[in-house]
């Protein structure tokens, strides 16, 4: 192999890393919740920057924040109903506004009308439902005063004497320390965290976008305090193998299970339900069950989990457009959830029929064919004449026929009419 062996910033054997994140590959689907100040200008988590706030622009928000409504133990129990098994909020989106009471800073939750540590109530409501607790954490931070002004900042100029001007006094080696200590506190103070989930990165003036975070020394700080933890890749440490847990590609399909250096990577897409990620009051983009479930259902197929996101309102609540889509991947997930946990891509041979996805569970040998497209009579699954024991749809149990189809191919009767399921799934299992 001429490949050059990959830098390595930990001693964990492969073994040892499967196991570490052996949970997260088996549970597949979690819910990313984007709440800050931005949720009450409700157009955008990314406002500031996009209308050039400026700090005193933006403190009416602040001044203004009071989710009265806020109950996280409703918002774990619609993650759960939902089928997923983790969650990951933002404990500081880019407005650098902190939910958690933190030492080194007055710009948080507990200083605004609701004077509560928002991230406390939400990691014990989550935890109490069985789900896995993750920590968004912004590298980027357009409140702290040393955090310097470059292209993505609300300030943003070109102008290099304006830019001078603007970035007098700042000093990122003093925000590295802030941020060190955030992190910090986020990993001591709230008991077991599963996932850190940074973002984001840039590569900088020179591909080294690290350098600006310390990343290095962040991802040190982080495994040192939290061994279990599983990170995202957004630290900008990609030069090594284990600079982060799994890749996050971000509001796209992936084409097939992505690799690096030629060797399959874990990976997760996250995704919106409708463009913003902070809630956004007049979007009107939002995607159906269908096609919320396709993206579920394919992730899987091709070897990846999902992490799907509300963004709750500025009074603590998911709008009813979230909880509909959340009850109805429920519905779904209840009766269908076994061709999603623990399952992964087909084995190779065996092909995708039209208009289906497979998914399989290595462990109990099911294979299951989820059909999107009705009316249908039959199905065809090439190379598998011979190799199936039983057929049954997972809605109801029903029995499936079979019979020899043409060539290698077995065929599956299905029924002409769609069964009532938002997407029906056949489960094979194999010899
Ligand atoms: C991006 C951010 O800029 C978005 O606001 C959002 O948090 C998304 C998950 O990551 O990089």
């Amino acid at each position: 192999n001429t490949q050059a062996q990959e830098k390595k910033i930990f001693n964990e054997t492969a073994a040892q890393k499967e196991q570490r994140l052996a949970w997260w590959v088996n549970d597949r689907f979690g819910m990313f919740i984007h709440w800050g100040l931005y949720s009450l200008p409700a157009r955008h988590e990314w406002v500031k920057h996009n209308e050039r706030l400026t700090n005193n622009d933006y403190q009416k928000y602040f001044d203004n924040f009071n989710p009265d409504l806020y109950n996280p133990k409703e918002w774990a129990r619609m993650a759960k109903a939902a089928g997923m098994k983790y969650a990951v909020i933002t404990t500081k989106h880019h407005e650098g506004f902190c939910l958690f009471d933190s030492k080194y800073t007055d710009y948080k939750a507990t200083n605004t009308a609701i004077k509560k540590d928002l991230i406390k109530e939400w990691v014990d409501a989550f935890r109490a439902e069985g789900l896995k607790i993750g920590f968004y954490y912004s590298l980027i931070d357009w409140h702290h005063p040393d955090f310097t002004i470059d292209r993505v900042h609300p300030q943003r100029v070109s102008d290099p004497k304006e830019y001078e001007k603007l970035n007098k006094g700042r000093d990122m080696a003093k925000y590295r320390t802030y941020l060190q200590n955030q992190l910090k506190e986020l990993m001591t103070n709230y008991g077991k965290i599963d996932i850190l989930w940074t973002d984001f990165s840039y590569p900088g003036e020179n591909g080294k976008g690290h350098e600006d975070w310390n990343s290095l020394e962040v991802i040190k700080l982080v495994r040192k305090l939290q061994p279990g933890i599983i990170i995202n890749d957004r630290l900008d440490l990609n030069e090594y193998e284990d600079g982060g847990d799994f890749v996050t590609p971000e509001q796209y399909k992936v084409a097939e299970w992505p690799t690096r250096n030629g060797k399959r990577i874990n990976w997760e897409t996250c995704q919106t339900f409708s463009g913003s990620w902070g809630y956004y009051r007049d979007e009107t983009s939002w995607k159906d069950n269908k096609q919320l479930l396709v993206l579920l259902i394919e992730s899987v197929s091709k070897g990846g989990n999902l992490l799907l996101n509300v963004g709750p309102t500025s009074r603590g609540l998911f709008d009813t457009r979230a909880q509909d889509r959340l009850l109805g991947m429920g519905d779904w997930m209840k009766v269908n959830g076994r061709s999603i946990y623990g399952c992964t891509e087909a084995p190779a041979g065996i092909q995708r029929p039209d208009n289906t996805l497979l998914t399989y569970n290595p462990a109990t040998r099911r294979l299951y064919v989820h059909l999107l497209d009705y009316p249908l009579q039959r199905i065809d699954l090439p190379g598998l004449k011979g190799k199936v024991k039983y057929a049954q749809f997972l809605h109801d149990g029903s029995e499936i026929k079979m019979r020899d189809g043409e060539k290698n191919a077995l065929t599956l009767d299905v029924p002409v009419r769609k069964p009532d399921v938002e997407i029906p799934v056949v489960e094979l299992v194999l010899e």
